[in-house]
């Protein structure tokens, strides 16, 4: 009842699964079940690439064999040039420009707050023109090319009024929803980003809906085409968010409440356990979709704390993480208390195992000086033999006039890299992003060109002029 709205999708779906081909959904179960056990059985006496080829034949031919293609997609601030940098990823404002033009039916997105246009500041800044222009694609799309635009948004507030959707709605582009996180889980935002068009083309990453971060702050985001099974399954995500609130506001509910059980056509059967194998640019490895808040997760979805803990505890060499904020405790809270999940599994990892971790962790004049305290108290642990722990800070550079543009110039990705899996996500990692926030990540593991490519653009980093160690 649910999914009306997206039949045609349902049919394409029936038409690999269902009854007219040989694979049933009704065995699925069944199958995953006898595979595993044969998993169990054998597994120990394999080594680790052994083991995920073993995974790799054992899913295949059972679950969704695609060429599926993923690129990464970065902002990079304008004027910031690197002195070495071989890296030349498509940018997030190339990448949704040619989204919102290919789109035939539908564009869905999942979004924090709304400023493509600068109609918050009255002021001129430079590199505006690109939201104005992605703004100005929706309207056209929604408006003239029949395209039906559905946008769900964290709840406005006085703050940030999201005039940009008000006007979409207004003039019939878009039908926008808002997402109270306050009443429905008690507290956090909804600080997903992900975009869907045809629920055939997805982006997802750090990107906000707001002109800066096409031109002003730095962004990683993956966009996936060629992939219906993970599309089909990423939808799901915003499905959870959108329909299903849509059902409470339509009955006009005002004390929404999460369901006790969600919808059986919102469940997934990818997961940190069974997840999708197919190809990635050819290359066979093994993905998943992990979202948070654990309300917002229907039977069988990991959660993004659940995925970024198997991401660390499987590494076997090392662990390299860019994320904008780093903080093990819950900060938006009314009592702020310490909140070690990440920061234990980093240090376990670097003490028993050997590990190497590094950190790599943005600064701009709005970081919290707390941050600090906790990252040099993990940076301490390198003293005890043996043990590599590494952290360094990235500042975006600022000319006179950027330095003028409010909540700009700053290293706003989100994700990590290991030696065998690659994990993009839209969340900073503190407490809170995981207890009562949405978002949402993408694991990729196995020997694929964009754990690679993460890889290339972590060192990028890492090793650039913008890279430095802790103050002592
Ligand atoms: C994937 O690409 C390879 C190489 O081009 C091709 O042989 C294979 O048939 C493709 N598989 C699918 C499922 O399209
Ligand atoms: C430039 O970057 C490449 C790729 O990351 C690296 O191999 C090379 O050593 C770097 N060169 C310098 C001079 O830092
Ligand atoms: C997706 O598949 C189509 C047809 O199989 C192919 O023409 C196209 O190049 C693929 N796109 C990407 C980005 O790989
Ligand atoms: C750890 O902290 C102590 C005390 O501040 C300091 O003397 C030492 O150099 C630090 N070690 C490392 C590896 O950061
Ligand atoms: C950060 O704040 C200082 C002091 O208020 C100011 O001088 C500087 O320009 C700011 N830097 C940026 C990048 O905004
Ligand atoms: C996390 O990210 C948001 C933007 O996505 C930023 O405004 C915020 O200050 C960040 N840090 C913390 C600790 O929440
Ligand atoms: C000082 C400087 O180099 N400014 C440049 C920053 O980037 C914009 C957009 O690429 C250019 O127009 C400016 O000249």
């Amino acid at each position: 009842m649910l999914r009306t709205d997206h039949d045609d999708f349902g049919d394409r779906y029936n038409e690999m699964w269902g009854q007219k081909g040989w694979f049933k959904p009704s065995c699925v179960p069944i199958t995953i079940i006898l595979v595993l056990i044969v998993l169990v059985v054998l597994l120990p006496l394999l080594d680790a690439a052994e083991k995920r080829s073993a995974l790799h034949s054992a899913f295949q031919s059972a679950l969704c064999n695609q060429n599926c293609s993923f690129r990464l997609v970065e902002s990079i601030p304008e004027n910031m040039s690197y002195k070495n940098n071989t890296i030349n990823n498509p940018s997030t404002f190339d990448v949704w420009s040619d989204m919102i033009s290919s789109a035939h039916k539908t564009i869905e997105i999942a979004s924090f707050y709304w400023t493509l246009r600068n109609s918050d500041v009255v002021t001129t800044y430079p590199g505006m023109k690109q939201g104005e222009a992605v703004f100005n694609a929706l309207l056209d799309a929604g408006k003239n090319r029949g395209i039906s635009i559905k946008i769900a948004q964290s709840q406005p507030s006085q703050t940030s009024p999201n005039i940009d959707t008000e006007i979409l709605a207004k003039k019939g582009a878009a039908k926008v929803r808002s997402v109270n996180m306050l009443k429905l889980v008690g507290g956090g935002v909804l600080h997903t980003k992900l975009w869907i068009i045809d629920r055939s083309l997805v982006y997802v990453g750090s990107a906000n809906t707001d002109w800066r971060s096409l031109t002003q702050v730095k962004e990683m985001g993956l966009f996936i085409s060629n992939c219906s099974c993970l599309v089909h399954d990423i939808s799901k995500i915003f499905d959870v968010i959108y329909t299903v609130l849509q059902v409470y506001w339509s009955m006009g509910l005002e004390n929404a409440e999460i369901p006790d059980k969600w919808p059986d056509s919102l469940a997934t059967q990818f997961n940190a356990i069974t997840p999708l194998i197919t190809n990635v640019n050819y290359n066979p490895a093994a993905v998943y979709v992990s979202s948070s808040p654990p309300q917002f997760c229907p039977l069988g979805r990991t959660t993004d704390i659940g995925s970024i803990l198997d991401v660390i505890q499987k590494a076997d060499h090392f662990i390299y993480i860019a994320v904008m904020d780093y903080i093990p405790m819950m900060i938006y809270s009314s009592k702020p208390t310490f909140w070690p999940v990440i920061d234990n599994a980093l240090r376990a990892m670097a003490i028993d195992h050997r590990v190497e971790v590094r950190l790599l962790i943005s600064s701009w004049n709005h970081t919290r000086r707390d941050e600090i305290f906790f990252l040099k108290s993990l940076e301490n642990l390198s003293g005890l033999k043996g043990v590599r722990v590494k952290v360094k800070l990235f500042v975006v550079p600022s000319d006179e006039e950027e330095k003028k543009i409010p909540f700009a110039r700053v290293n706003h990705n989100k994700y990590m890299v290991t030696d065998n899996i690659a994990y993009v996500g839209t969340s900073n990692w503190s407490g809170d992003y995981f207890t009562n926030t949405a978002g949402l990540g993408v694991i990729i593991e196995g020997n694929s060109d964009i754990r690679d490519q993460l890889e290339a653009v972590f060192l990028r980093d890492w090793n650039s002029e913008f890279a430095f160690p802790l103050p002592s």
